[in-house]
């Protein structure tokens, strides 16, 4: 009979998970299970995940980290692995939307991040179960300061992940067991065997995540839809990263996303001016209202309106083009050379796949 071979938090070390599968003698009939959070903050989501699938007799339940990417609610640990997934992410993420929050065997309950006492497995609270930030509140709330692994008295032992509990499985009151032992920040990745409840931890060869958040920073910067934010939200990350200055790398972006801002700006006086000669023209079809539709169709038309109601000058036309994006398709629309400024918007921002790390 195959056994049941219960893995810790992988967070996409797929090299301490084939050490932990070879440490374990894995055999076909064996059923691999991990708890969740088979992504994030390592070195290898795409081959954690190819693993899980390839495999006929494997089960992975919903971390938190999952949820996140199911939910579309990116922090920087999703977006690197978006940016890892590259055009296999919607796969991806559609594969993770049908995982299930738990798993009951014969010998334990098994859930990634907490369990509610006393409420039958299937009426627990799935942010509880996948140990989500409002489900830990809610445990929280029930049980204060105690963790709500003391408080577990079933008969049937729980095995779960999500928190670090240290280089090796911990185990309270002999029947809930914490898995995760932080193998993506350097310590180990562990494993309980079923039914025997053996415990095998495999150490990991570094702080994965320490190394991974500085290596991606740039990568995720330049995914960002730069061209679209307001100017608002472009002063506020803008200023974000000046404060991190003492990174070269982050230095160098930000001197990149200035000098394109500058750019950028350089082209609103030739707009004013193409704006200011376009109203000219088109002098006659504002003075008669049965006209006014011509100035209508104009491309960017508000402009023109504005300008014809002297409304319109550097230091207002933020108000009609609230983004860098809008103030060069304007430009190009009046005729003004946004060579420079596109250009370097194409070397600076890029999208899927391109010039990873
Ligand atoms: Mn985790």
């Amino acid at each position: 009979m195959g056994r049941d071979i219960v893995i810790g938090d992988i967070h996409g070390c797929l090299a301490e998970l084939e050490a932990l599968l070879e440490r374990v003698e894995l055999r076909d009939e064996d059923r691999v299970i991990s708890v969740g959070d088979l992504v994030d903050r390592g070195p290898d989501s795409v081959g954690v995940w190819e693993l899980f699938r390839a495999r006929d007799n494997a089960v992975a339940l919903m971390g938190n980290h999952e949820r996140k990417h199911v939910r579309g609610v990116l922090s920087y640990s999703q977006e690197i692995v978006r940016l890892q997934f590259g055009p296999r992410y919607a796969a991806f993420r559609q594969w993770a939307a049908a995982l299930p929050y738990f798993l009951e065997t014969p010998d334990a309950i098994i859930v990634h991040g907490g369990f509610e006492a006393g409420v039958p497995l299937a009426e627990q609270r799935e942010d509880v179960l996948a140990g989500t930030t409002s489900g830990t509140r809610h445990l929280e709330g029930l049980y204060g300061e105690r963790y709500w692994t003391e408080l577990y008295s079933g008969d049937k032992p729980i095995v779960f992940g999500h928190h670090v509990v240290g280089d090796s499985i911990r185990v309270w009151n002999d029947r809930v067991y914490g898995l995760d032992t932080g193998a993506c920040h350097g310590q180990a990745l562990s494993a309980l065997v079923l039914p025997s409840f053996e415990r095998v931890s495999v150490p990991a060869a570094r702080d994965y995540w320490a190394q991974e958040r500085q290596r991606w920073q740039v990568a995720v910067l330049r995914s960002r839809a730069w061209p679209t934010f307001s100017a608002k939200k472009l002063r506020r990350e803008r200023d974000a990263l000046a404060r991190r200055s003492d990174d070269a790398e982050l230095a160098q972006f930000t001197a990149a996303l200035d000098a394109w801002l500058a750019e950028v700006d350089a082209l609103v006086p030739a707009l004013l001016d193409r704006v200011g000669a376009r109203r000219e023209q088109l002098r006659a079809c504002f003075d008669d209202r049965s006209r006014r539709a011509e100035v209508a169709a104009e491309p960017f038309a508000s402009l023109l309106f504005a300008c014809h109601a002297g409304a319109l000058d550097a230091a207002s036309i933020g108000q009609q083009l609230t983004t860098p994006a809008a103030i060069v398709d304007a430009a190009r629309a009046y005729g003004v050379d946004t060579g420079e400024a596109s250009e370097r918007a194409e070397r600076l921002f890029q999208t899927e796949g391109a010039g990873l790390p």
